[in-house]
């Protein structure tokens, strides 16, 4: 499936080292953790989920297969982007493709790496990135609406609905505010085909100096309060620590991390953070082959659930039988789940939740 988070932010912020790291833990730990190179700067990272160990345990898996994200290294956007400021055109056109936006902050203190606004002060950083978008926005709503106003004075619907959904949005940007917060509720789809920017969902990264990546510093604090303000997610790595522990084998890794008082990887928490910025949710197969994850967004209903397996297994969808993963583990596996009357025989209705252990029952 093609959800991806753009890497966005000013130069030189550290999007690159970050993207980077991403990736190279994944082909650093090729096995279980699958990495292919799209481009040079599209990588597919795989999601660590620790359910997966447990359920493969009990299914004696020989093989375990993690879900993935794509992740979409973007170059720095400056100051005056919007008018076309350094190649800004075609990076914000990278950023309209994509789903969700995670925003790399400087947050660290360096002499030898430039800051194209000249010191550190990562909130002014955000709101520089965000005046862009905002008025990228703007610029295209307001060369779409006048097209579609004169089309629903004449009773065009289609027409009439589009200039009520973006006649509030273009209120709100002229304000200084993103158009994510002009949304009716029940219209998120209808915003999302507008392609717009603000109004994907943002996760902040603060990018933090290897002392501080436990506890954050100063300028992340002030980055999380604004965040916190906006209802937006929020998390601290240091890119440059995330570097070294990228090219460390799974054992090496945890001592390294411990040694720094980090209880997991800063890239474990970007992905899994990027995981929730879109909405998507896991569910599982476990066979004696593999055990394996697959992505859906929320709300899936099985047979469309089935369908990212494969599509015959929505064309002949029948039922699916269901045991929830913390059922799957107490009962140690499907026998035991059904024995304990855990084993759902579920239909086409039926809405997956996260963590669900399925098997499929189609005929084609
Ligand atoms: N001290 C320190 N330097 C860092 C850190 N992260 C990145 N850097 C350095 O900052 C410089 C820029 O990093 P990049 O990752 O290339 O930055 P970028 O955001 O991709 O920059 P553009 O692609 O030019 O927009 C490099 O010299 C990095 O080594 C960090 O956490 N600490
Ligand atoms: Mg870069």
């Amino acid at each position: 499936m093609g959800f991806n988070c753009g890497i966005v932010g000013l130069p030189n912020v550290g999007k690159s080292t970050l993207f980077n790291a991403l990736t190279a833990t994944a082909s650093a730990q090729a096995a279980n953790y699958p990495f292919c190179t799209i481009e040079p700067n599209v990588g597919r990272v795989a999601v660590p989920d620790p359910r997966l160990d447990a359920l493969a345990k009990i299914g004696k898996s020989q093989k375990i297969l993690p879900t993935s994200l794509e992740f979409v290294d973007i170059a720095g956007l400056v100051r005056g982007a919007s008018r076309g400021e350094g190649l800004g055109n075609q990076f914000l056109a990278n950023i309209r493709e994509v789903d969700a936006i995670i925003h790399v902050l400087r947050c660290f203190v360096d002499d030898d790496v430039t800051h194209v606004e000249g010191g550190v002060d990562p909130v002014r950083d955000a709101e520089i990135i965000e005046t862009e978008l905002m008025l990228a926005d703007l610029d295209s709503l307001e060369k779409r609406i006048v097209a579609l106003q004169k089309k629903a004075r004449g009773n065009d619907r289609e027409a009439q609905a589009q200039v009520a959904l973006m006649e509030p949005m273009i209120e709100v940007l002229r304000e200084g505010r993103p158009a994510r917060t002009a949304i009716p509720v029940g219209q998120e789809a209808a915003a999302s085909r507008l392609q717009l920017m603000t109004t994907k969902p943002v996760l902040y990264v603060c990018n933090v100096e290897e002392a501080s990546a436990a506890t954050g510093n100063a300028f992340s604090a002030a980055v999380q309060a604004r965040a916190a303000a906006e209802g937006a997610a929020c998390v601290i790595v240091s890119a440059a620590i995330e570097s070294e522990v990228s090219q460390l084998g799974e054992e090496d890794r945890k001592e390294f991390l411990d040694g720094l008082g980090l209880s997991d990887s800063g890239l474990d928490r970007v992905i899994a953070a990027g995981y929730g910025l879109l909405g998507l949710r896991t569910y599982f197969t476990v066979g004696p082959k593999e055990t394996r994850a697959w992505t859906i967004t929320a709300g899936t209903k099985a047979p469309q659930a089935a369908a990212v397996i494969h599509n015959d297994f929505e064309r002949g969808f029948i039922a699916c039988e269901t045991v929830a993963y913390d059922d799957y583990v107490k009962y140690n596996g499907e026998a035991g789940a059904k024995e304990a009357g855990k084993m759902r025989i579920e239909g086409r209705d039926y809405v997956v939740q996260d963590g669900d252990v399925l098997l499929f029952r189609f005929n084609v």
